[in-house]
Parts: C-alpha cells; structure tokens; sequence
C-alpha cells in the first residue's frame, strides 16, 4: 500500500514537470540582456509556449527587445536584415522563411508570449533565440536546445 502512493505520487509529480517543461520563460532587461544564455526544450511538448518580460523601464524606441526563434546559422543573416524591416515590422523581414518564431517587440514593464512549433524542428541542428532589435544580438542570445 505504502508503495503503491509512492507510485502515485512519482507519477504525478512526474506529469506536472513534463507539463511546466512545455512554458518557459525569460526576461530582459534595460542593460540589453536576456536572464538566460540556453532555453533547453523538450518534442515531448508539440508546441512550447515562451513568454519574454521586459522587467527594465524604458521604451520601445530607446530599449524595445523581441525574441526570435531560427538556426543558429540563419542568426546573423536575419539580424543584418533588421533594420531595413524596422520596428513596424517588429525587426524581422515579412515572410522571412528562416524565421521559425518571432514576438512583437516590447518596451519596459511589458510581456509577450510566443508558441514555438517544436515537434517539427530537427534535435540534430543548432537552433538560437535572438532578440532581433538592430545591434541586440551580439550581447542577447542564446542556445535553443530541441531535445527528444
Ligand atoms: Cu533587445
């Protein structure tokens, strides 16, 4: 009998950290940085939703960031192209093929939330999050890590 909780317990405690595994989160802030450097998720989830928090003050036009899901390759093409998208465009080229996800871009004290698709993508490849806010990426990126 005793065991037989144990399992239970085991059992439950297990679905409620897949669940948590399938919503991250991560910030930034008005000294240009994300809180994490790797966002590790799992196909067990089809899709995974990542909320980004500006906790800094300022806005949009002075210290606006977005998060931008994409292979680590495609990063600095798509980056290159952000200023000519510019901020109507949340500084990423409409219909841009090489972006897998990507927010609108946010100001102090705002959110967002994205759903990233990770059941299709490949656990084999190298795959970044960006923030795509021209200049940004150099200091805010970070490894998207697919796992089975
Ligand atoms: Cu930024």
């Amino acid at each position: 009998m005793r065991y037989m909780i144990f399992l239970v317990t085991a059992i439950l405690s297990f679905q409620a950290s897949a669940t948590s595994e399938c919503a991250l989160s991560l910030s930034a802030n008005d000294r240009m940085q994300f809180d994490t450097k790797q966002l590790v998720v799992s196909q067990q989830c089809e899709s995974v939703s990542i909320t980004l928090t500006h906790t800094g003050k300022l806005p949009v036009t002075a210290m606006g960031h977005n998060i931008v899901i994409a292979l680590e390759s495609d990063l600095k093409g798509i980056a290159s192209d952000s200023s000519k998208a510019g901020l109507n465009n949340n500084y990423v080229q409409p219909g841009d093929e090489r972006v897998i996800v990507s927010s609108k871009v946010i100001g102090g004290g705002g959110s967002v939330t994205i759903s990233v698709p990770v059941d299709t993508l490949d656990p084999a490849k190298q795959y970044a999050f960006f923030c795509a806010v021209p200049g940004h990426w150099v200091m805010m990126k970070g490894e998207f890590k697919v796992t089975p």
